[in-house]
């Protein structure tokens, strides 16, 4: 990338991709497959037509690499791309099932505490749950929602009792739901026994 200008475009060119790739290739015209490709060739032309931004592949070759989450995948011959995880398409982005640390953490806005220590974590718009192995990146997760707070998930323990993991390409975990018997607002102790 040559210069600041730069960067903020391929930013917001990165940003539409992830729309398009995740939530609404309608967008542009285009489909997504049964395990969330589009075709490379289809979403150039698609953006390209929009007018609002020009692409093409060594660019898109240049964000998939440079992603700071490496959301995107291109399959080998680089005639697809997909998003690695984030949909709330009906997707089989062939998730690789995992056994998850111990602990895990989600970051959310404060505004929702209340209905989480109801009804536990939901998926909402999305597929899955997700959550990250570090407070710092779950923090950096909730602060899109306002205020950041922190949930501990016993992941360990729900791994045990038999709900299912995965671990998306780019290293997000994710899992169906979460009940409120696994989870903990951060800096209180329930977790330990
Ligand atoms: C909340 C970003 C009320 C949940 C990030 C979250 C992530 C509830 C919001 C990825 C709830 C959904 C996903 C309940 C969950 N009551 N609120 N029972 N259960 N929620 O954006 O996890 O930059 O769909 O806490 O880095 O924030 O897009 O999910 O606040 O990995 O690649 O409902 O998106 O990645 O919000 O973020 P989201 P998220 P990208």
């Amino acid at each position: 990338m040559r210069n600041e200008a730069c960067r903020l475009d391929y930013k917001k060119i990165s940003r539409f991709i992830s729309l398009i790739l995740r939530h609404h290739p309608e967008t542009i015209g285009i489909s997504l497959d049964h395990h969330g490709w589009a075709k490379v060739g289809e979403l150039i032309t698609g953006i390209n037509d929009t007018g609002k931004y020009h692409i093409d592949m060594p660019m898109l070759e240049e964000i998939v690499m440079n992603d700071n989450k490496q959301r995107y995948s291109f399959n080998s011959d680089k005639t697809k791309i997909r998003a690695n995880q984030g949909h709330s398409i009906n997707v089989d982005v062939e998730l690789q099932e995992a056994i998850p640390p111990e602990i895990l953490y989600h970051g959310t806005g404060e505004k929702s505490v209340c209905s989480i220590c109801a009804e536990g974590l939901q998926p909402k718009s999305r597929l899955y749950v997700h959550l990250s192995k570090d407070i710092e990146t779950a923090a950096n997760v909730g602060s899109r929602h306002g205020k950041p707070v922190v949930f501990t998930v016993a992941s360990g323990k729900m791994h045990r009792k038999g709900y299912r993991f995965y671990l998306s390409v780019n290293g997000v975990w994710l899992t169906k739901s979460v009940p409120v018997e696994f989870i903990q607002l951060q800096g209180k102790n329930r977790l330990q026994d």
